[in-house]
């Protein structure tokens, strides 16, 4: 018996650094919408999705950088989202800046949450691989200053029972490392939902630039095919004040096929229907974890070549 799980990716065009929560949460609305009428029960939005991507920018204002982080989830400006969720019987994945105080310490994560058709947060991640720089690097149109703005996340590679299955979170950058599948694929993920902003703007490396989309789609496709997973992954994308971010949201099969794709840079759902016991043809087979991997030959190459360990 197959397990279906109608699935959409909810693209996002720019959003203006004017643009208000309530606008950003009315558009979130609008494509879940959209979602629950063709039938789906979870959608997945981009990473930082209530906001313009900020990180692009030196901002030294502490009371302007802290209106781009949500104290609390559900807030005021967001609670129509979790709201309408329950109403129509559909679950989210949302990405949005975080800002906690500890200890009198404010705390500062790139953050993502999973919630279920009743409108409750079942998981919340905090994103682990964070690019850019902590100092501007200068001579370049836009910066990005994530390392200054976030704090590495604390919270793991975890993954959750909901929607009738194992589902785990990544954000942006993370799709990039195996070590995010990897931790996810050994605790039997069989969906990794991930949004994300991708400039198209390496600095200098004009030859990674037009390579952008292509990266984008290596590294979702093959995550999930090495990890018997599907992998959602969906985009904020578009010319965003000035800096050009890549789209093609995808969703991707275990077997590492695409079965949707975005086609524009704008606000746009796409969907699937995902059997999520698609993923058993390959963990029983080629990627038979307990059969063929074999991490204690991965130690002996290690101490041999003198490499970093990996952590298992
Ligand atoms: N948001 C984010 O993590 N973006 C990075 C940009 C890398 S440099 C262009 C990404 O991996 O897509």
């Amino acid at each position: 018996m197959p397990r279906y799980l109608m699935t959409a990716s909810a693209q996002m065009g720019p959003i203006a650094r004017s643009e208000t929560r309530a606008d950003t949460v009315r558009r979130l609305i609008a494509m879940m919408q959209e979602a629950k009428g063709r039938g789906c029960e979870l959608v997945v939005f981009p990473e930082l999705a209530l906001t313009t991507f900020f990180p692009r920018w030196l901002i030294e204002d502490e009371a302007e950088l802290d209106s781009y982080y949500e104290t609390e989830m559900p807030s005021a400006a967001t609670r129509p989202l979790f709201d309408e969720a329950a109403r129509l019987g559909i679950g989210f994945y949302l990405g949005y800046a975080e800002l906690v105080v500890e200890g009198g310490v404010k705390r500062r994560f790139n953050t993502s949450i999973i919630v279920d058709a009743t409108g409750r947060i079942v998981g919340k991640y905090r994103k682990v691989h964070l690019p850019g720089t902590a100092e501007p690097l200068g001579g370049r149109q836009f910066e990005h200053l994530e390392k200054r703005y976030f704090e590495p996340g604390d919270l793991g590679f975890p993954v959750f029972r909901g929607f009738g299955g194992v589902m785990g979170m990544a954000i942006c950058n993370d799709r990039r490392w195996p070590e995010t599948y990897r931790v996810m694929g050994l605790q039997g993920v069989e969906m990794v939902m991930l949004g994300y902003n991708t400039p198209f703007d390496h600095g200098n490396n004009q030859c990674m630039d037009s390579l952008t989309l292509f990266h984008n789609h290596l590294s979702m496709q093959a995550g999930a095919y090495q990890n018997a997973t599907w992998v959602v992954g969906t985009a904020k994308c578009g010319n965003e004040e000035g800096s050009r971010m890549g789209g093609q949201s995808v969703i991707v099969a275990p077997s590492g096929e695409i079965v949707a794709m975005a086609c524009t840079v704008e606000d746009e759902v796409i969907t699937a229907r995902c059997d999520l016991d698609m993923g058993n043809t390959y963990k029983t087979t080629i990627f038979d974890f307990a059969r063929h991997r074999r991490p204690e030959h991965y130690r002996l190459i290690v101490e041999r070549t003198g490499a970093i360990p990996p952590s298992e």
